[in-house]
């Protein structure tokens, strides 16, 4: 397969998961997740982790993978070469395990004493991709197996931090999140 053939796909499969974390930023707010409960002297997840952004990111992810199921004949037709459709369950588990690894992240960073929006290098760049893709292998596996080879994930490995990067820096420098990371 041809080097930037797989990187459109990595992309294109990545979406409903790269999605869902710039969405909470621009919806979160209200409640956290852990009702404010702490563990020790320090808060179980934080005041960053909130159900709004939660829900909407998700939503957000799996609105994006409808989107592009829709547009895939066209596109796959347009680009030479087949970029996925999203099966439900493949949407669910791209979107919500990203919104489930970024809580395990912040889970993992108040239990070594990060204050909340600390940099974390590594977590924070690839948190999202270390659920999203077992929970998508788990939920659709004949569709994980099919767009997920190996060169595929060597590639989302490599791209993922690049692009979060990238987006958090613009979002930063934009005033929509309080640090570039
Ligand atoms: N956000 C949210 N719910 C989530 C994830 C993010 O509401 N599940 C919103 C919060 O407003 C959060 C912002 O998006 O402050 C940025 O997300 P992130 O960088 O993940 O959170 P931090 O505030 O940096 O907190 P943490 O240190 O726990 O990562
Ligand atoms: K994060
Ligand atoms: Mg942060």
């Amino acid at each position: 397969m041809a080097i930037l053939e797989t990187i459109v796909i990595a992309f294109w499969a990545m979406l409903p998961a790269y999605v869902p974390n710039n969405a909470a930023v621009l919806a979160g707010g209200g409640r956290p997740i852990d009702g404010g409960r702490t563990w020790g002297d320090r808060r179980v997840l934080g005041d960053g982790k909130t159900w709004r952004g939660t829900a909407m990111g998700t939503l957000a992810g799996v609105a994006l993978a409808a989107v592009l199921t829709v547009i895939e004949p066209t596109a796959s037709d347009a680009l030479g070469f087949a970029v996925p459709a999203f099966e439900p369950l493949a949407a669910l588990g791209l979107a919500g395990g990203a919104m489930l690894g970024d809580i395990l992240a912040s889970f993992l960073k108040r239990r070594s004493g990060r204050q909340r929006g600390a940099m974390f290098p590594g977590l924070d760049q690839l948190d999202f991709v270390v659920v999203s893709l077992p929970l998508t292998a788990l939920l659709a596996t004949e569709w994980f197996q099919t767009w997920f080879t190996l060169e595929v994930i060597l590639v989302v490995v490599v791209l993922t931090p690049i692009l979060h990067v990238t987006t958090n820096v613009i979002a930063y420098k934009l005033g929509l999140k309080n640090e570039p990371w």
